[in-house]
C-alpha cells in the first residue's frame, strides 16, 4: 500500500470519529480568565445604579504645548493611585485620531509593537492644529471644514470623536476601560495570624488591601482574584509569569446602528449582537487565530485570521476603529438602540493603541485604513485564474494526468496545487522521491502550457537533524522557545515532533529567504534546487496549529524574540510567516517577479503580500452561503484577495451544489477548488452532463472576465477600495441595504452579482437601490431600479448565474476560450457599452505584463472608455488614463514615469477590439464609423428597450463586429 493511502485511512478514521465542530477544544469567554474578568466588569456596570469609570486624567500633567500637535497626560485610576498611565492622542494628517495609553514606570513592560507590524510607516501627524485645554476637558477641532473634533474629558476619562458636534466614536463612555497594571504576586496568607507570604514586594496599597475586610475595588474588579497568575484549560496550564495585564475598553458608535468587519468569523456581514436584549450569540466575537476543525457556519468563534478593524455605519456616516492588539481579543457587540451600537473589547495583553477613522463615507474609511496598513498587493495575473487543488495530487504522474484531462475537456485552469503529501514525511521543501521523482520536469510540463504550480510549506519543522530547514534554524537559534526561555519549543504536528521558526527574530529573515533559492548558493546552505521559479507557495497551519497544544495552538507562555510571550503576539505570528515567505519567493529572481503566497492565518497588513482563504469549510449550502459573507468581510478589512474552497473542503458535494459552488467561486477574487484527502475526486471534468458543460462554461466565464478582475485589483491596490463591494459600500444611504450580504458589486466595473447558495433555486431577487437601468449580463434583459430601492426578480435556474450590468458601465472582456490566462495575452477584446438611463456610459481597463514589477515604473496600459451623446450621435471613445491620471495612489506612489509607448504597451500594440456591443440605444442608428474614417463599419441591430425608456424587457442591441480599433490607442466611434 502506498504511504499516502495509509495516511488517508488514518485521516478517514480521525475524521469519522469527530465529525463535527469540537467546541471543547476552544475556550468560551467564561473559560478564559481575562475575558471572564472583562465581561464581569461590563455586567457589574450594567447592573449598577451608578457607575463611574475610576480612570481620570490628571489635569496638571496635560501637555499640549510643545508642538501643539498631540495631547499627552497622565491618567490615574482611583483603584490604584500609585500607578500611572500615559495617555497620548495624535491627530494625523488625514484626520485619523490615534489614542495610545500604556502603563508608565510599571514593574514590567506591556507589548507595544503590534502597530509596528501592522502599519506601513509611522503616520504623519497634523502639526497645524491646536488643542485647547479647558477645566473639564481638552479639545481639538480640525478638518477642511473644521467639522471634526476630538474631546478628552478628564474625570472620568472619556475620549470622543465628533463630526458637526455629533458624537461618532466614544472610548470609555460606559466606563469599562481597565488596563490591569503590573503587580507582584501576593500569596494568600496561610492562617490569619501569619503575615502574608510575599513574593517580591507588595505595594502599600496591596498590603492595606489584605487587611481590610471589604474589598473597595470589588465594585469594579469583582470580589475574587480570578485567574491572575495561572489558568488551566482542559489539560493545559498556562503560567502567567507577568500576571494580569489585560486591557478592556468600551467603544461606542452613537448614531451608527450597524457594525461590520473584525474578520474572521462565520457570520453575517452586519455583525449580529452578542450582548444586550436577546443577543444572537451568547459569546463575544473572538479574535484568536485558530485552526478550528469543522467550524460552524454561524458563530462568533474565532477562526484562522484576525483583523481588529470595525466599521460603524449609518445613512449619514461611516466611521471605523482600528484597535491594534496582537493578543487574544474578545469583542461584545450590542445594538444599544435602533440608532447606536456599543462594543466592548477585551484583550489579554498589549497597550491601548486605537485609531479612530472619521470617515465620513465608506470610501474615506477605506482610504484612511489603507493609508495605515497598506493596500492589497497587485497580484500576478495568472493567480486570478482557476486554481485546481486537492489534498493530494499524489504523484507527478497524477499531476500530469489531471492537466491532460483539463486540456482534453478544453477547461481553462492556471494552477495545480500540491498539498503536504508531496513531501518526504512532511519535511517541506523535500520531495517524496518515490511519488515525485521529477518535480522540476513535472513543473516544466505544467509551465509549458503557461501554467504554474503552488506547493505547500507549513511552518512546523520536523525535528530531525538531517532536515536542513530544522537544522539550520536550530543552529541559527531562531526557533520559538518554551516558557523557560531556553532551548526549543517542541510540539506535535504533521511530521510528529516539530519546532517553529520565530519570525519575530530578524535573524530568521534572510535565512528563510535563502531556503527558497532555486540556484545552488555555495557553502553548506540549503537551496531548493529541486524546485522552479514556476512554483509558488501555500502557507497553511500558521495560526500556528499545534496538535497537542492548548486550543490546537502554541502555549501562550512560549517565548519569542525580545522576550515577548506568545500570548502578546499570537495573532500577528502567522502574518509574519506568510509575509516573509512572500519576500522569499520574490527574492528567487533578480529582478523579482510577482510571487503568489496563500495564507490561512492573517492579521492587519497581510493584504500587502498575498491571498487568504476561509479555511476548512464544509460541503454544505450553509457553508457556501457564509463563505460569501466572510469574503465580503475580509474585503471590508483590507484583505480583498480572498475566497473559499470551491466544493467545500469536507464532504462530497452533489453535482448541483458543485455547480453552484463554481458560480460562487468565479465571483470571488481568489478562485480555488479544494478537497479533503478523504473525499472523492471531484475535478470538474469528472462530472456527468449537463453538470460538466455547466462548469466548463462557468470556468470560461471567469476567464473571459479576467480583464475586469485585473482592473478591479489594480484599483484596490491603489485606492484600498474593496474588490467586492456590498450594498452599504455602494449605497451608503440605503438603509434597507445595510444588512444585505449576498449581493455585491465587483470593483468599479458596474457588475452586480448574487450567486445562488441554496438548493433547487429557480429564481431570486436583487435589490436595485437607485433609479437606474440594469441589464442581465447574459440576456440583456433590462430591469429598472428605484431611488427608494426596488427588488427585481431574476431567473436563477442551475445554468443561470444572477449577474447584472449597471447602466452607465463599459465592460471589457476577452471571449476566446484558452487553456490558461497567459495564453490570452494577445487576444482581442469585446466591449459592452451598457447605456445609463441618461444614455451615457463609462469604464476602465487596466493591463500590464502581469508578472514583473515593471508596472511600477509605468509599463502598463490604462484606458478609460466613454460613451457620450453629442447632438444625435453617440460617441464611444477610448482615452489614455495613464496620461491623464499618472498618480492617484493612496500613498502618493507616483506613476509619473508612465510613457504611452512603454515596452508593455508596445508588446500588445496590435491587440484590437473585435466586437463592441451597445446595449440600450433608443433608436436604430443609420451609420457607425470610426471618427476620421468614411468607411461604414459592419453592424447589426436588434430592436428592444432603450435605456431612456421607462420600460423593462429585452434591451436593444447594436453589435459592431470589427470596429477596427486598437486597445492601446485613442479612438472614437461615432454612432448616429
Ligand atoms: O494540508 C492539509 C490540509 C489542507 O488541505 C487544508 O486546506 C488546510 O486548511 N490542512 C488544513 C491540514 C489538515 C486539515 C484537516
Amino acid at each position: 500500500m502506498r504511504p499516502w493511502s495509509v495516511l488517508g485511512i488514518f485521516v478517514l478514521l480521525a475524521v469519522n470519529e469527530a465529525s463535527a465542530f469540537k467546541a471543547n477544544d476552544f475556550k468560551t469567554c467564561s473559560q478564559s480568565g481575562f475575558c471572564r474578568r472583562g465581561r464581569a466588569l461590563s455586567s457589574r456596570a450594567t447592573e449598577a445604579k451608578s457607575w463611574v469609570s475610576p480612570y481620570s486624567v490628571d489635569p496638571t500633567t496635560i501637555d499640549v504645548s510643545s508642538d501643539q500637535a498631540s495631547f499627552s497626560a497622565t491618567v490615574k485610576s482611583s483603584l490604584y493611585p500609585e500607578t500611572n498611565f500615559g495617555l497620548e492622542i495624535r491627530i494625523q494628517d488625514d484626520g485619523v485620531a490615534r489614542v495610545r495609553m500604556d502603563e508608565v514606570g510599571g514593574l514590567r513592560k506591556r507589548y507595544d509593537e503590534a502597530a509596528s507590524w501592522a502599519l506601513i510607516k509611522e503616520p504623519v501627524i497634523n502639526k497645524e492644529i491646536h488643542w485647547t485645554k479647558g477645566k473639564k476637558d481638552a479639545k481639538v477641532v480640525y478638518g477642511d471644514k473644521k467639522d471634526i473634533s476630538v474631546i478628552v474629558s478628564y474625570e472620568p476619562l472619556r475620549v470622543s470623536l465628533l463630526r458637526n458636534g455629533k458624537e461618532q466614536v466614544v472610548l470609555n463612555g460606559q466606563g469599562l476601560l481597565h488596563m490591569e497594571h503590573f503587580r507582584n504576586k501576593v500569596e494568600a496568607p496561610t492562617s490569619t495570624e501569619e503575615p502574608p507570604a510575599v513574593e517580591g514586594e507588595a505595594t502599600d496599597a496591596e498590603q492595606a488591601l489584605l487587611k481590610v475586610e471589604v474589598n473597595p475595588r470589588a465594585w469594579f474588579e469583582g470580589e475574587t482574584e480570578d485567574a491572575l497568575w495561572e489558568e488551566t484549560f482542559s489539560s493545559w496550564t498556562d503560567s502567567k509569569p507577568k500576571g494580569p495585564e489585560s486591557l478592556s475598553v468600551d467603544i461606542a458608535f452613537p448614531n451608527h446602528p450597524v457594525v461590520y468587519g473584525i474578520p474572521q468569523h462565520a457570520t453575517n456581514l452586519a455583525l449580529p449582537s452578542t450582548r444586550g436584549e436577546k443577543p444572537t450569540f451568547t459569546d463575544p466575537y473572538r479574535l484568536y487565530n485558530s485552526d478550528v476543525f469543522e467550524y460552524l457556519a454561524s458563530s462568533p468563534v474565532s477562526l484562522y485570521g484576525s483583523i481588529p478593524l470595525m466599521h460603524a455605519h449609518s445613512a449619514d456616516s461611516t466611521v471605523a476603529v482600528f484597535h491594534v492588539v496582537g493578543s487574544d481579543t474578545w469583542i461584545d457587540v450590542s445594538h444599544a438602540s435602533e440608532k447606536s451600537t456599543e462594543t466592548h473589547w477585551i484583550s489579554e495583553s498589549g497597550i491601548l493603541d486605537t485609531f479612530l477613522l472619521p470617515g465620513p463615507t465608506p470610501e474615506d474609511v477605506f482610504r484612511q485604513y489603507s493609508k495605515l496598513t497598506g493596500t492589497a498587493v497587485m497580484p500576478a495575473q495568472w493567480s486570478l485564474g482557476y486554481h485546481q487543488c486537492r489534498w493530494n495530487y499524489v504523484s507527478s504522474e497524477d499531476v500530469r494526468s489531471v492537466q491532460r484531462r483539463f486540456d482534453e475537456e478544453d477547461m481553462p485552469v492556471d494552477v495545480f496545487w500540491l498539498d503536504i503529501e508531496y513531501s518526504d514525511n512532511h519535511k517541506y521543501f523535500m520531495w517524496n522521491d518515490k511519488l515525485f521523482p521529477d518535480p522540476v520536469e513535472m513543473t516544466n510540463d505544467v509551465a509549458a502550457n503557461g501554467r504554474k504550480m503552488v506547493v505547500i510549506v507549513d511552518p512546523h519543522l520536523k525535528r530531525e537533524d538531517n532536515y536542513p530547514a530544522y537544522k539550520e534554524a536550530s543552529e541559527l537559534g531562531v526557533l520559538v522557545k518554551p516558557k523557560s526561555g531556553e532551548g526549543e519549543y517542541e510540539g506535535w504536528c504533521w511530521p510528529g515532533s516539530s519546532s517553529w521558526t520565530d519570525f519575530f527574530n530578524p535573524a530568521a529573515w534572510d535565512w528563510w529567504k535563502s531556503m527558497f533559492k532555486t540556484e545552488p548558493q555555495g557553502g553548506s546552505k540549503f537551496s531548493w534546487v529541486k524546485s522552479s521559479t514556476d512554483i509558488h507557495i501555500w502557507n497553511d497551519m500558521n495560526e500556528p496549529s499545534v496538535f497537542n497544544g492548548p486550543e490546537i495552538s502554541m502555549p501562550r507562555d512560549n517565548i519569542h524574540y525580545g522576550g515577548w510571550e506568545h500570548r502578546d503576539v499570537h495573532n500577528i505570528n502567522g502574518m509574519l510567516f506568510s509575509n516573509l515567505t512572500y519576500q522569499a519567493v520574490a527574492a528567487r529572481t533578480d529582478p523579482a517577479t510577482r510571487p503568489f503566497v496563500l495564507t490561512r492565518a492573517f492579521f492587519a497588513g497581510s493584504q500587502r503580500f498575498g491571498a487568504m482563504w476561509t479555511g476548512d469549510n464544509l460541503g454544505t449550502w450553509d457553508h457556501m452561503a457564509v463563505g460569501v459573507k466572510m469574503v465580503l468581510a475580509n474585503g471590508i478589512a483590507g484583505m480583498s484577495f480572498s475566497g473559499s474552497d470551491v466544493g467545500g473542503f469536507f464532504g462530497n458535494p452533489e453535482p448541483e451544489m458543485l455547480v453552484r459552488w463554481y458560480q460562487v467561486g468565479i465571483m470571488a477574487p481568489f478562485f480555488r477548488a479544494h478537497a479533503h484527502i478523504d473525499t472523492k475526486r471531484r475535478e470538474p471534468y469528472l462530472l456527468d452532463e449537463p453538470y460538466k458543460s455547466l462548469v466548463k462554461d462557468i470556468l470560461r466565464l471567469r476567464y473571459s472576465m479576467l480583464p475586469i478582475w485585473y482592473t478591479a485589483f489594480r484599483e484596490t491596490s491603489v485606492t484600498g477600495m474593496p474588490i467586492l463591494r456590498p450594498q452599504f459600500v455602494v449605497f451608503p444611504k440605503d438603509k434597507a441595504g445595510f444588512n444585505i450580504d449576498d449581493q455585491y458589486y465587483i470593483g468599479s466595473s458596474g457588475l452586480l452579482t448574487k450567486p445562488i447558495t441554496a438548493k433547487e433555486v429557480k429564481e431570486t431577487t436583487i435589490r436595485l437601490a437607485e433609479d437606474q437601468i440594469y441589464y442581465d449580463y447574459f440576456s440583456h434583459h433590462a430591469y429598472r431600479g428605484s431611488s427608494k430601492g426596488k427588488e427585481v426578480t431574476l431567473q436563477a435556474e442551475l445554468h443561470q448565474l444572477p449577474l447584472l450590468v449597471r447602466g452607465g458601465s463599459i465592460i471589457s472582456t476577452r471571449e476566446r476560450p484558452r487553456r490558461s490566462s497567459s495564453l490570452m495575452k494577445n487576444d482581442p477584446f469585446t466591449m459592452r457599452v451598457a447605456l445609463s438611463k441618461a444614455g451615457t456610459a463609462k469604464g476602465e481597463l487596466y493591463l500590464d505584463d502581469g508578472v514583473t514589477y515593471n508596472h511600477e515604473k509605468g509599463d502598463f496600459v490604462w484606458r478609460q472608455f466613454n460613451a457620450e451623446k453629442k447632438g444625435k450621435a453617440l460617441r464611444v471613445s477610448s482615452l489614455d488614463l495613464g496620461k491623464v491620471k499618472p498618480s492617484e495612489a493612496v500613498d502618493g506612489v507616483a506613476l509619473s514615469t508612465y510613457n504611452p509607448s512603454n515596452e508593455y504597451a508596445k508588446s500588445i500594440e496590435d491587440v484590437r477590439v473585435e466586437k463592441l456591443v451597445v446595449v440600450g440605444l433608443g433608436t436604430k442608428p443609420s451609420s457607425v464609423k470610426v471618427e476620421g474614417s468614411e468607411k461604414e463599419l459592419q453592424w447589426e441591430w436588434t430592436a428592444g428597450v432603450g435605456a431612456g425608456d421607462r420600460k423593462e424587457g429585452q434591451a436593444s442591441l447594436l453589435t459592431i463586429k470589427d470596429p477596427k480599433v486598437l486597445i492601446t490607442k485613442d479612438w472614437t466611434l461615432v454612432i448616429q
